[in-house]
C-alpha cells in the first residue's frame, strides 16, 4: 500500500483553485468545507452536485479563502433530503445542512436557534437512519453571533438544547458515545452543519486533563455539550483521527483569560494530551503534534502573529496549518484549535479488539 493516500482525505485549497479544478477530480470529491468573508464566490458550487458548506469567516493567513475538500472512492452518490445535501461512497457519506433561524418561531419552549438546531440534527439523523451510515464520526458547526444573549440564555447554550434534544429523540447517546465536533461563531448566516458518518462504529478518545464536555457542570447551561475530545476511525488500510476543536479548558475552567500566549500553549497540551490517549487506542500508536493537519480559529485578528508564533514553536516543524477568524463558544476563550490526521494501519498491526 506504499504510497497510496487514505481513500477518505481531506486537503486544502482556496476557492478560486477548487471551482478551476477539471471535472475528472471532482467525480472524487465528497464535499467540502468552504470559508470567505464573501459569501458569493461558493455558492456557484451549487450546480455542481457537490455539497459545499459556506461560512462566512475571514482567512487570516494566505490568500482570501479555505476550502477543505473531503475526497472519497469513486463513484459518489449525490442526493437531497430535506435541507441536506450529501453525497456518499460506499464507507463514507459528507453532508451538509443550512438553516436560517427565522423559519422558526420562539414559543414557549424553544428558542428559534434551538429549534433550528434541532431540526437540523433531526434531519442528520433521519438522512443516516435512511441510508445506514449509522455512525457520526465528525460534525463541524458555525453558529451566527454564537455569544449574544436572547431569550434569557447564551445562543451557544440554546444550541447545545437544541443539539441534545435531537440525539436523544432518535434515541442516540448523549454521553459517551457521541461525535468528535467542533462550534464556531461568524459574524451572520444561517445555522450551518457539515458532517461525516460512515458505517463503522468509531472510538471515543476522551482527554484525562478535562471532564468531558458531555459531563461539563450546569454553570456551562442547561443542557451540556454533545461532542467527544476526537474520534477514531478505521477505514480499509488506514486509521483517520479527528480531534475536536480544543481550546484552553483544563477541568472544566477556562484558563489564563486574558492571556493569548498561555491560552495557545494550554490548548496545545491538551491535544498532546487528545494525541496520547489515541495512542493508547490505535494501532500502531504514531500520531503525532507534527502528523496532524490543524485548523486554527483566532477570535482576535490581532493576536494572529502571537498564536502563529507560539503554535509553530510548540510543534516544531511547520505546522500544516490554516487560520480563520472566529469567535469561540465561551467569551474567554481567545482561540480554538481542531485538527485531523491519517496513518496506515501497517502490515504489523493485525486484528484489533
Ligand atoms: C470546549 O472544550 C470548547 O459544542 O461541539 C469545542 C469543541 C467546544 C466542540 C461543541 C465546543 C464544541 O468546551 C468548545
Amino acid at each position: 500500500m506504499l504510497g497510496t493516500v487514505c481513500h477518505l482525505h481531506g486537503e486544502n485549497m482556496s476557492i478560486a483553485t477548487f471551482l478551476n479544478q477539471p471535472a475528472q477530480w471532482k467525480n472524487s470529491v465528497l464535499g467540502a468545507l468552504c470559508f470567505s468573508a464573501d459569501a458569493v464566490e461558493s455558492q456557484r458550487q451549487a450546480d455542481m452536485e457537490i455539497p459545499c458548506m459556506h461560512v462566512p469567516m475571514q482567512r487570516l493567513d494566505a490568500g482570501d479563502s479555505l476550502c477543505e475538500v473531503w475526497h472519497g472512492n469513486r463513484p459518489l452518490t449525490p442526493g437531497q433530503q430535506g435541507a441536506i445535501h450529501y453525497r456518499h461512497d460506499d464507507d463514507v457519506l459528507f453532508g451538509v445542512i443550512a438553516l436560517s433561524e427565522t423559519m422558526f418561531e420562539a414559543d414557549a419552549d424553544k428558542t428559534p436557534l434551538q429549534q433550528a438546531t434541532e431540526s437540523a440534527y433531526r434531519q442528520v439523523f433521519a438522512l443516516l437512519d435512511t441510508l445506514h451510515y449509522p455512525y457520526l464520526f465528525r460534525v463541524w458547526n458555525y453558529i451566527a453571533d454564537i455569544n449574544a444573549h436572547s431569550f434569557g440564555l447564551e445562543r451557544y447554550r440554546q444550541f447545545n438544547l437544541g443539539r441534545q434534544d435531537a440525539f436523544l429523540a432518535h434515541g442516540r447517546d448523549v454521553v459517551g458515545n457521541v461525535p468528535a465536533a467542533c462550534a464556531l461563531g461568524s459574524a451572520h448566516g444561517p445555522l450551518t452543519i457539515a458532517f461525516l458518518a460512515g458505517r463503522v462504529v468509531p472510538r471515543c478518545v476522551e482527554n484525562p486533563r478535562q471532564i468531558s464536555a458531555y459531563q461539563y457542570p450546569q454553570q456551562y447551561g442547561p443542557r451540556n455539550p454533545t461532542f467527544s475530545r476526537a474520534s477514531l476511525v478505521r477505514l480499509g488500510q488506514d486509521e483517520l483521527l479527528f480531534v475536536s476543536g480544543t481550546a484552553s479548558i483544563v477541568g472544566h475552567a477556562t484558563l489564563h483569560p486574558t492571556d493569548v500566549l498561555a491560552q495557545t500553549g494550554e490548548t496545545m497540551t491538551n491535544i498532546q494530551a487528545v494525541l496520547a490517549e489515541a495512542n493508547r487506542l490505535a494501532s500502531p500508536s504514531r500520531f503525532d503534534l507534527a502528523s496532524l493537519h490543524y485548523k486554527v480559529y483566532v477570535r482576535h485578528p490581532a493576536d494572529l502573529a502571537q498564536i502563529r508564533a507560539e503554535f509553530e514553536r510548540i510543534v516544531g516543524s511547520t505546522p500544516n496549518a490554516v487560520y480563520l477568524q472566529a469567535d469561540v463558544c465561551r467569551q474567554d476563550l481567545l482561540l480554538e484549535i481542531e485538527a485531523t490526521a491519517t496513518q496506515p494501519l501497517g502490515s504489523m498491526s493485525g486484528p484489533r479488539n
